[in-house]
């Protein structure tokens, strides 16, 4: 038996005798699927042009070497990342990841410009989800997309919101998984304007018009995104948190919450409960803000553990698709991408292994000293034993053993870029 066999029978007991079945917890966890964003590799620049450059909506600070330049390399480094991650997930990736020789632009592009990534995802066993990419792009004009006063810029964004529906579609239907397509855009105003509704109504009917054809949700579901505020919107967002609730539960569509895209004393994690009543489902952007940054990576602190609690104790997973939104530059972007993605796992763990349903009965018991006193004492529990358990079943490095992995493909691939 290995060691960490041996440790994991023995903080099974000590589950077992607070009610909390272990072994049900990591089946559970599983068959939880992280969507993990392709942007970190590359630090949001894409392959729509060579040498790609952020040029607006949306910024990445720092210059850590080994970055991926083409897809092959940002492929061989989600495949590197994914060896250190338990399970079986899906990649999110965004339009400006198109993968082909010919000189395509964000309003022509098609299904098969993406075929790569499909043939690629198939082999890995990996799903696939979308979003269709208003930024870094010349159309993308006085901080307007969707929501612009010029009809050109607008029919532009239309065009490839449509366009990306279709790739989203092809890549559901080719991987048998739903695609989630999500659409965020950066559209908002430095400084105080006279005028919140017009660009809001613009970009309601902007949107209307992309979403205009149905399409089969086996195959793809659209998810919408709002932000607080964003560099050069630091004053007004047009998609703010209201208007996509408003568009998100009249259109049907899932709503998108970003971790890092409200007030810095405002929690996702206690939003989901009411939408949860009201919506069809939820996309997750898991971030961590920090100042005015929005994608930090995410740490284990105490919003994602409360966002795993929330998830677990309310039976939120089955309407709920988790996906992760950092971009970090100035550290090793695959041990960025291991960090943020075990993280969620763990916090979702964690919460497995809380006797959930002991819990509310206390709180119905309105015995409010056991439930402080419960839930307090289980942080202390040996939850890294398990964790670590769930490691070695499924073959990635246990504990900090991955980070020699990353060095070492530091060393032999990515310096060598
Ligand atoms: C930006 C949004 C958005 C992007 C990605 C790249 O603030 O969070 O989700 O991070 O689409
Ligand atoms: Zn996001």
């Amino acid at each position: 038996m290995s060691e960490v066999e041996k440790r994991y029978l023995a903080a099974k007991e000590r589950y077992a005798k607070i009610g909390v079945d272990t072994d049900e917890a990591l089946k559970k966890l599983q068959e939880v699927k992280i969507s993990m964003h392709c942007w970190q590799g590359d630090d949001v620049k894409g392959f729509l042009n060579p040498d790609g450059e952020l040029t607006g909506g949306i910024m990445a600070t720092g210059n850590y070497p080994g970055a991926a330049h083409t897809p092959e390399q940002l492929r061989s480094d989600l495949e590197k990342a994914f060896a250190m991650i338990p399970g079986k997930h899906k990649v999110n990736l965004h339009a400006i990841y198109v993968d082909t020789d010919e000189k395509v632009d964000l309003n022509t592009i098609e299904p098969k410009h993406f075929s790569k990534w499909v043939d690629w995802a198939k082999e890995q066993g990996l799903g696939l989800d979308f979003n269709p990419t208003f930024f870094s792009h010349p159309m993308f004009k006085d901080n307007y997309t969707l929501a612009s006063p010029d009809k050109e810029v607008r029919d532009f964004w239309i065009e490839h919101g449509k366009r990306s529906r279709k790739i989203a579609e092809y890549f559901g239907k080719e991987l048998g998984q739903t695609c989630i397509n999500n659409f965020w855009m950066p559209d908002g105003m430095k400084d105080n304007p006279i005028d919140r509704l017009s660009p809001r109504k613009r970009l309601m009917e902007a949107l209307d018009e992309i979403f205009e054809e149905k399409l089969d949700e086996n195959y793809t579901q659209e998810a919408v995104e709002s932000k607080l505020f964003g560099l050069g919107a630091e004053a007004y967002t047009v998609g703010s948190h209201e208007f996509y609730m408003g568009y998100g539960l009249t259109r049907d569509k899932l709503i998108c919450l970003d971790a890092g895209h409200f007030h810095p004393t405002e929690f996702i994690s206690n939003k989901l409960s009411s939408l949860a009543l009201f919506s069809k489902g939820v996309m997750l952007h898991v971030s961590r803000p920090v100042r005015w940054d929005s994608d930090h990576v995410v740490l284990m602190d105490d919003e994602l553990t409360e966002i795993g609690r929330e998830l677990v104790r309310n039976d939120l997973l089955p309407i709920t698709n988790i996906g992760l939104d950092f971009f970090d530059a100035t550290i090793n972007r695959i041990a960025a991408w291991v960090v943020g993605t075990r993280n969620t796992q763990k916090a979702l763990l964690k919460a497995f292994l809380e006797p959930t349903d002991d819990l509310k009965k206390i709180e119905l018991e309105n015995d409010f000293t056991t439930r402080m006193v419960l839930t307090e004492e289980l942080k202390d529990f040996p939850f890294g034993d398990i964790w670590n358990q769930f490691c070695e079943l499924n073959g990635v490095p246990v504990g900090l053993d991955w980070l020699k992995e990353v060095r070492e493909y530091e060393k032999n691939v990515l310096l060598n870029r």
